[in-house]
C-alpha cells in the first residue's frame, strides 16, 4: 500500500531497457514526430535541478505526443568542444579529452534517471571523429563555395580567454564565456559568409511557429535597414568617401564627415601636420570595444584629418574628421553627419563646435534640436516642403542624377569569425602549400584529427596550441604532394551544434553526414526545446546551415526547427541556479528523498513553462504527497472495481476536457492543477468504488508527467502491454453543454470575438482560451496585454498598448 517511487522507478527503468522501448526506427507506420532538447555541453558541474526543467518538459510532450499515435525520436547528444569544457580542463589539470569523457558519463547518468524517451543508440557526440569528419565536410563546401573565405581584419579578442571571438559571442562587450572585457585586435581570421542569407534568414522567420520575442531579436540582430551609397567627391586628393545613411533626406543638413578610425582612407588624406594626432587617436580606439564606442551620452571624441570633401549638391566643402563612435564593420565605415538630425552627430558637433544646419522640422512647427522624428523638409532647396518619406527618394534622384549615390540596403549581422586560436576544437581542414596555394582537405582525407597532446594551453601569441606540434603541422599538399602546412586555428564551439540534429536521423552513417532518405523523414524538427540565451546564437547558425545544405541539395527543407519552445529559468533566492554561484539543488539528493516522478510533475508544477520560477522544496513537497495519494487511491480500489456511475462520467470527461485543452496550450503547469483537483473529486467518490474507465483515464493521462507511476498504475489495473501503447483519452461534449455559456470577448472594449466556455471555467483557462482566438490573436499580437479581466458568465476584456 506504501508509494515507494525509487522501487518503481527502477523497475520501470530496467523494462524499458530490456525491450528498448525507446527505440525510433521510422518503421512503425505511424506518423513521425521529432521532439528535440538542446542537446547540453557536458560541464564539470553536473546537472541541477534548473537544467532538468528543460528535459522535463521536452519529456512529458514526447510522451503525450506518443499517446496521439506518433512515433518519437527523442534523442539526447553531447555538445562537447568548445571554450567551456576546455577552460574546465585547464583550471582542474585534467587533459580535455579526459574530462570530456568523465563529465559525459556523469551527465548520462543523470539524464537517464529523468526517465526520458531518450533513445541511446542515436546519441551524437561532437568531439568524436566520426561525427566531425563531417563538420570539417561541411566547412570544405563552404570553401568550395567561398561561403569560407580568410580575412584579415579587426576581430574581437578576450583576453582571458585568449582567443577571438564572434560578435554574437559578445555580450555588453564582455566574453559571453568568462566575462572578461573583450578588445580588438587585428588578425588574418577565417569567415563564413553568413551575410549571403542575411534575406533569407531574415524572411523565413515568418514562417517559423517561435516564440516572437525570439523572432524579434533575431530580426534585430540581422538589422536590416534601407537607405542609400552616397559617394562625396576629396577635394585635394583622388578618389571619394562612401557612406550608407537611412536618411538621404538630410543630405543639405550633412556639415561634416566621420571615417572610422580603422578606415583605410585616413591614412591616406591626414594632412602632414596633423598625422601625429591622428595616428595617436587611432592607436587608442583600436583598444576599445565595439559596444564601448557606441555608448550614447558618453562624452564623444575624435579628431580632424585635415581633408575635406565637395558636398554633392551644394558649393560647399565638408571637414573629413575621425571618430570612434563611427564602426568600421557598419555600412562603409564612413558617414555623413547631420548633427540637426542624429543624437551622436549632434553631441560631437557641440563637443567640437562644428556648424549644424536644421533640415527637417515638425509638421506643427519649431523643435529642439537634435530632432529625429518625422516631418517636412526646410532649408534643402529643392527638397523644401516636401515629407520626410519623399524627400528620401527625390534625394537619391537628385543625387543619383549626378551618378553619386544610389538606394542601399544594410544589414547589421556580419560575416562569422569561424576560427579560435584554441586547442579543444574541430581543425579546419585546410592546407597551405606554396605551388597550390589554400587547398581544402579531400572527403577521402577526413577527418583531419585533432592530436593528442601534453599541452593545450592557449599561447596568447594569437597562435592556437596546435601551431606548435610540428607533425601536426607539417603535411603534404593534397593536390600536388608537396610540402605544405596544415591551418592550425580551431572551429568555434557552435560549428558542431550548426548541424547535429540532422545526424540524429542517420547516426551511425559513415558514408555520407546522413543518408537523404533519413533526414527526409525525420526531419525538419516538430517541436525544439531549449534556452532563450540561444536565440540569436546557435538558433541563427543552425538555420544559416540549414539553407545551405538546402543549398546543395542534401535535403528537401530550408528551415531545421519549426516549432521552437523556450523554457524559463529555475530560480533559487531570485538568482538563476548556477554553480558558481554556490545556489544548486542537486537532482541525485531529491531523488534520493522523493523519487524521479515527483521532481518531474513538480518542475512541470512549478510555474508556466516559459517564465522563471523560484524552487520550493514545499512545493516540491506537496507534488510528492500527491503522488502518494494517487497511489494509495489505486491500491485501495482496483480490487474492487464497480460500475460507471453518471457522476464518474460527468468528472472524467470535464476532466479530460481540461486537461486537453491545458495540455494543447502547453500550460503544463495547470495541466498539473487539473490532476490534483480530479484526484480530490475522485476521493469524494471513492467511499462508493471507482470504475474501471476512471482509474484508466487518470493512469493515461498521468503517464506523460510521471512515466514510472504511469505504467506501475496501468500495471496495477490488470494490464501487461505498456501504457504508453495506449491512446490519449477523449471526451464527450454532451457531458459538458449543460452547463456552457456563451461570452463575449473585448480587446480595449469593443467586442472582437466570441467564445463557449464551461460555466465553471476558470479565469485562467478563460482568458488563455480568449487569448487564443485567432480573431483576437490579431488584435493583441506585437502588443503587451497589460490588463485581463474576466467576468464570470459574461466577458473577457484585455486592455492591449
Ligand atoms: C546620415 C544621417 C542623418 C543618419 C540622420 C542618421 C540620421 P541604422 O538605422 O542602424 O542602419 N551610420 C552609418 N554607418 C555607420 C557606421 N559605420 N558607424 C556608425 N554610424 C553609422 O543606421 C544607419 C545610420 O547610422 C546612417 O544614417 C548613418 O547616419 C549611421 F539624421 O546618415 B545616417
Ligand atoms: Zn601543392
Amino acid at each position: 500500500m506504501e508509494y515507494r517511487p525509487q522501487q518503481i522507478e527502477q523497475k520501470w527503468k530496467a523494462r524499458w531497457r530490456e525491450q528498448n522501448a525507446h527505440r525510433a526506427d521510422g518503421k512503425s507506420g505511424k506518423p513521425k514526430y521529432y521532439c528535440l532538447d538542446m542537446f547540453p555541453y557536458p560541464s564539470g558541474s553536473g546537472l541541477h535541478v534548473g537544467h532538468w526543467r528543460g528535459y522535463t518538459i521536452s519529456d512529458v510532450w514526447s510522451r503525450y505526443k506518443k499517446l496521439h499515435g506518433y512515433e518519437i525520436l527523442h534523442p539526447m547528444g553531447w555538445d562537447a568542444f568548445g571554450l567551456p569544457a576546455e577552460n574546465y580542463a585547464i583550471q582542474n589539470g585534467i587533459h580535455p579529452r579526459i574530462a570530456t569523457e568523465q563529465n559525459i558519463a556523469n551527465f548520462k547518468r543523470q539524464l537517464e534517471e529523468i526517465g526520458a524517451m531518450y533513445d541511446w543508440d542515436r546519441e551524437v557526440n561532437t568531439t568524436d571523429p566520426s561525427f566531425y569528419k563531417w563538420t570539417q565536410y561541411f566547412f570544405v563546401k563552404m570553401f568550395e563555395r567561398g561561403l569560407a573565405y580568410r580575412k584579415k581584419m579587426p576581430i574581437n579578442w578576450c583576453p582571458s580567454c585568449k582567443t577571438g571571438l564572434a560578435n554574437e559571442e559578445v555580450v555588453d562587450g564582455c566574453c559571453e564565456r568568462c566575462g572578461a572585457p573583450v578588445t580588438r585586435r587585428e588578425m588574418e581570421q577565417w569567415m563564413l559568409k553568413i551575410t549571403d542569407y542575411a534575406d533569407r534568414l531574415l524572411n523565413d522567420l515568418d514562417k517559423l511557429d517561435w516564440p516572437e520575442h525570439v523572432k524579434r531579436m533575431q530580426r534585430a540582430w540581422i538589422g536590416r535597414s534601407e537607405g542609400a551609397r552616397i559617394r562625396f567627391r576629396l577635394v585635394d586628393h583622388d578618389g571619394e568617401i562612401e557612406v550608407f545613411s537611412t536618411r538621404p533626406d538630410t543630405i543639405y543638413g550633412a556639415t561634416y564627415m566621420v571615417l572610422a578610425p580603422e578606415h583605410p582612407l585616413v591614412s591616406q588624406i591626414t594632412a602632414p601636420d596633423r598625422k601625429a594626432e591622428v595616428e595617436a587617436y587611432v592607436e587608442q580606439a583600436l583598444r576599445k570595444s565595439n559596444v564601448e564606442r557606441q555608448v550614447v551620452d558618453k562624452t564623444k571624441t575624435g579628431v580632424f584629418t585635415g581633408a575635406y570633401v565637395q558636398h554633392p549638391l551644394l558649393d560647399k566643402r565638408l571637414p573629413v574628421w575621425i571618430a570612434d563612435y563611427v564602426l568600421m564593420d557598419y555600412g562603409t565605415g564612413a558617414i555623413m553627419a547631420v548633427p540637426a538630425h542624429d543624437d551622436r552627430d549632434f553631441e560631437f558637433a557641440e563637443q567640437f563646435g562644428l556648424e549644424i544646419v536644421e533640415v527637417v522640422r515638425p509638421r506643427d512647427g519649431a523643435s529642439e534640436l537634435p530632432f529625429t522624428g518625422d516631418g517636412v523638409l526646410v532649408n534643402s532647396g529643392p527638397l523644401d516642403g516636401l515629407p520626410v518619406e519623399e524627400a528620401k527618394k527625390r534625394a537619391i534622384e537628385l543625387m543619383a542624377e549626378k551618378g553619386q549615390a544610389e538606394p542601399a540596403v544594410s544589414y547589421r549581422l556580419r560575416d562569422w569569425v569561424f576560427a579560435r586560436q584554441r586547442y579543444w576544437g574541430e581543425p579546419i581542414p585546410i592546407v597551405y602549400c606554396q605551388v597550390c596555394g589554400t587547398v581544402p582537405v579531400p572527403e577521402d582525407q577526413l577527418p583531419v584529427l585533432l592530436p593528442d597532446v601534453e599541452r593545450y594551453e592557449p599561447t596568447g601569441t594569437g597562435e592556437s596550441p596546435l601551431a606548435a606540434i610540428e607533425s601536426f603541422v607539417n603535411t603534404t599538399c593534397p593536390k600536388c604532394g608537396g610540402p605544405a602546412k596544415r591551418e592550425t586555428d580551431t572551429m568555434p564551439q557552435w560549428a558542431g551544434s550548426c548541424w547535429y540534429f540532422l545526424r540524429y536521423a542517420d547516426p551511425h552513417n559513415d558514408k555520407e553526414p546522413f543518408s537523404r532518405e533519413a533526414v527526409n523523414y525525420w526531419l525538419p524538427v516538430d517541436m525544439y526545446i531549449g534556452g532563450v540565451e540561444h536565440a540569436v546564437l546557435h538558433l541563427l547558425y543552425s538555420r544559416f546551415y540549414v539553407k545551405f545544405i538546402y543549398d546543395l541539395g542534401l535535403i528537401d527543407f530550408d528551415e531545421p526547427f519549426q516549432r521552437l519552445f523556450t523554457q524559463g529559468m529555475i530560480t533559487l533566492n531570485g538568482a538563476k541556479m548556477s554553480k558558481s554561484k554556490g545556489n544548486v539543488v542537486n537532482p541525485d539528493d531529491i531523488i534520493a528523498r522523493y523519487g524521479v516522478d515527483a521532481l518531474r510533475m513538480y518542475e512541470m508544477f512549478v510555474g508556466p513553462p516559459e517564465d522563471d520560477a523560484e524552487w520550493s522544496t514545499n512545493g516540491l513537497e506537496g507534488v510528492a504527497r500527491f503522488l502518494a495519494r494517487v497511489y494509495r487511491l489505486y491500491a485501495q480500489q482496483v480490487d474492487k472495481l464497480v460500475p460507471e456511475r453518471p457522476s464518474l462520467t460527468k468528472l472524467r470527461h470535464r476532466f479530460v476536457a481540461t486537461l486537453t485543452e491545458r495540455m494543447e496550450s502547453f500550460r503544463l503547469n495547470t495541466a498539473v492543477s487539473a490532476f490534483m483537483e480530479y484526484v480530490n473529486n475522485l476521493q469524494q467518490e471513492a467511499k462508493d468504488g471507482l470504475d474501471r474507465a476512471t482509474l484508466e483515464t487518470l493512469a493515461i493521462a498521468i503517464a506523460p508527467f510521471t512515466p514510472h507511476l504511469g505504467e506501475e498504475l496501468w500495471e496495477m489495473l490488470g494490464h501487461t502491454d505498456s501504457v504508453f501503447e495506449q491512446s490519449w483519452p477523449t471526451y464527450d461534449k454532451a457531458w459538458l453543454r449543460d452547463d456552457e455559456v456563451e461570452i463575449a470577448v473585448q480587446v480595449n472594449g469593443r467586442v472582437r470575438g466570441r467564445l463557449t466556455l464551461p460555466a465553471d471555467v476558470s479565469a485562467e483557462d478563460a482568458i488563455a482560451r480568449a487569448k487564443a482566438l485567432p480573431d483576437i490573436r490579431e488584435w493583441i499580437e506585437g502588443k503587451q496585454v497589460v490588463k485581463e479581466v474576466f467576468v464570470p458568465g459574461r466577458i473577457v476584456n484585455l486592455v492591449v498598448k
